[in-house]
């Protein structure tokens, strides 16, 4: 059988004029990841629009759609198209089990929640030519999944070929987050075997690995099970992480030890009322300093992720925020505008509330203002949104950071980190142009591991790296 897999992107990722990395960091995992269930003699392609253009021309027999709602309109047209052209067409993912009936109305069949269960069913039914309209699914486990088929991704096109995830979802529950909606009917927080876990990380060529996971450290026996498991494999990673767990006795300085070297934090607001109002009860309390130097003094770089326009922030939020994460020397920071996803907790609120302005999922991409702000106007909030980026990645804001830094080499790796995401952007676009993505991961590994060394020093122990 001739199968074609697309991970469509949203407009922006493929503009002529300009191409920001970001979207050439990550392959398509979870294509990838179902692409393993198909048999060994099916032919099948995985082309990913965000760094490649799609061959459209083609006539593959099953298409297979994944969904997100940026880049729905688009994976609409995808699957109209293949639709006319006889095929038959798949649509899954965290939009399609959002709006189940927008997606059906472009697909022959659809799929809810995650596909380790639902699309083996799926190819059993099609392969004996009763295939269902809807599948949705209901059994929870990442026991015996076949291997990913990495041998489908261009590894040479992304900056981060090595990309993991060894669970599925998180234990927390955040309004605003797509976690609820998209495991809804079954388990949300899962793992791999930590056996399966390490098999799939000694697969993977090179040394470093970007672990995709919601919340690596989600579950504790897992998370240090794995941990030791990696001590000595030589490995440079990045991941997320809470706040709660970077402040948890150990398991922080195991990560370390396996190889940590960057995390991504969801901090998402300086303001309590609104981790109330978010139900955020993880973050509640939490010394978000603490955990900051916590990081620091074991060698880790921060990305630190925040959320403008929850219901307490006014006007005074943008530079309160840019100025406590400068002043606590965060490496790298990511904000979003605060976005309703349909069917999340807090979509329901806003849209009982009557708040919500549009349906154009195209905006619905945390960098547009979709809904009425409580204490700001939409055009404050976007304009808030843009000056906090400007002013964080300040040359002087990058300098100040890096001063609250000890020792040269950690103010060093501070300014190379930072610039190099976002004083580069030229540089990038071109590099992604030339398709050589790739061809920079040793300056980031090179980066990572010197951020590391010190500390190797200072604990008079043999890192593994
Ligand atoms: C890596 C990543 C990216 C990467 C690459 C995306 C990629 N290659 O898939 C990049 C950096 C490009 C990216 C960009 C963005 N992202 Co993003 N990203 C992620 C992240 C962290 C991991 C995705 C992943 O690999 N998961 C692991 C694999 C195994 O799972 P999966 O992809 O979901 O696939 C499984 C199921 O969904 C299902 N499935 C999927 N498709 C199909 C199809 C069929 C037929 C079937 C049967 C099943 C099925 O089966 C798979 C196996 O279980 C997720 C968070 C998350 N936990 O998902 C956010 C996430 C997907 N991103 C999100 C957002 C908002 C964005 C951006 C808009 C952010 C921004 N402001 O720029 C952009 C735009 C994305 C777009 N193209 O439209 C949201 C999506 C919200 C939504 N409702 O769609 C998420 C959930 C983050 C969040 N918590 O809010 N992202
Ligand atoms: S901690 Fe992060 S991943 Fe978990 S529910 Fe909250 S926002 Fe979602």
């Amino acid at each position: 059988m001739k199968v074609k897999m697309i991970l469509p992107a949203l407009t922006e990722a493929i503009s002529p004029y300009f191409r920001p990395i970001k979207y050439s960091l990550f392959p398509p995992l979870g294509l990838a990841t179902l692409a393993g269930y198909l048999n060994e003699d099916d032919q099948v392609t995985l082309q990913d629009e965000h760094v490649e253009r799609l061959d459209l021309n083609d006539e593959p027999e099953l298409v297979v759609i994944q969904v997100y709602i940026t880049s729905a309109y688009r994976a609409y047209k995808l699957a109209d198209h293949y639709r006319a052209r006889g095929a038959y067409v798949a649509l899954g993912g965290l939009h399609v089990t959002s709006l189940p009936d927008e997606a059906a109305r472009h697909a022959d069949s659809i799929f809810l929640g995650p596909g380790e269960d639902i699309w083996p069913a799926f190819l059993a039914d099609y392969r004996a030519g009763n295939p269902a309209k809807v599948y949705t699914s209901r059994v929870r486990t990442l026991l015996g999944v076949p291997r990913i088929r990495r041998d489908l991704i261009k590894r040479n096109l992304y900056l981060v070929p090595n990309s993991i995830v060894v669970s599925r979802g998180c234990p927390h529950v955040c309004d605003f987050c797509y976690k609820e909606a998209f495991f809804k009917g079954g388990k949300s927080f899962y793992t791999l075997e930590v056996d399966d876990a390490l098999a799939e990380i000694n697969r993977l060529p090179g040394r470093h690995l970007y672990f995709l996971d919601d919340h690596l450290f989600g579950n504790p026996r897992f998370a240090g099970a794995l941990f030791d498991g990696m001590r000595g494999m030589g490995r440079l990673w990045q991941a997320a992480g809470t706040v709660q767990a970077v402040l948890r006795p150990e398991l922080l300085e195991k990560a370390v030890a396996s190889g940590l070297r960057s995390l991504f934090v969801g901090f998402e607001t300086l303001n309590p009322s609104n981790l109330q109002e978010q139900h955020k009860y993880q973050n509640l309390n939490r010394d978000y300093g603490t955990a900051i130097r916590r990081l620091h003094d074991l060698g880790v770089m921060v990305n630190g992720s925040f959320v403008f326009g929850m219901d307490n922030d006014d006007e005074t939020v943008f530079d309160r925020t840019v100025e406590w994460a400068v002043k606590q020397g965060i490496e790298t920071a990511t904000f979003h505008i605060l976005t309703p996803y349909p069917t999340t907790a807090l979509y329901e609120r806003m849209a009982q509330q009557e708040r919500l302005l549009h349906s154009n999922w195209d905006l619905y991409d945390t960098r547009h203002v979709v809904y009425r702000p409580a204490k700001l106007t939409p055009e404050a909030l976007e304009a808030g949104y843009w000056r906090a980026y400007r002013d964080f990645y300040r040359w002087s804001s990058i300098f100040q950071g890096a001063w609250t830094k000890e020792r040269w080499n950690e103010r060093l790796r501070h300014v190379a980190y930072a610039t190099g995401w976002k004083k580069f952007e030229p540089a990038w676009d071109v590099i992604i142009r030339a398709k050589r993505a790739s061809s920079m991961l040793p300056v980031l590994e090179t980066i990572l591991a010197a951020f590391g060394r010190h500390v190797s020093q200072r604990m008079g122990k043999e890192m593994p790296l």
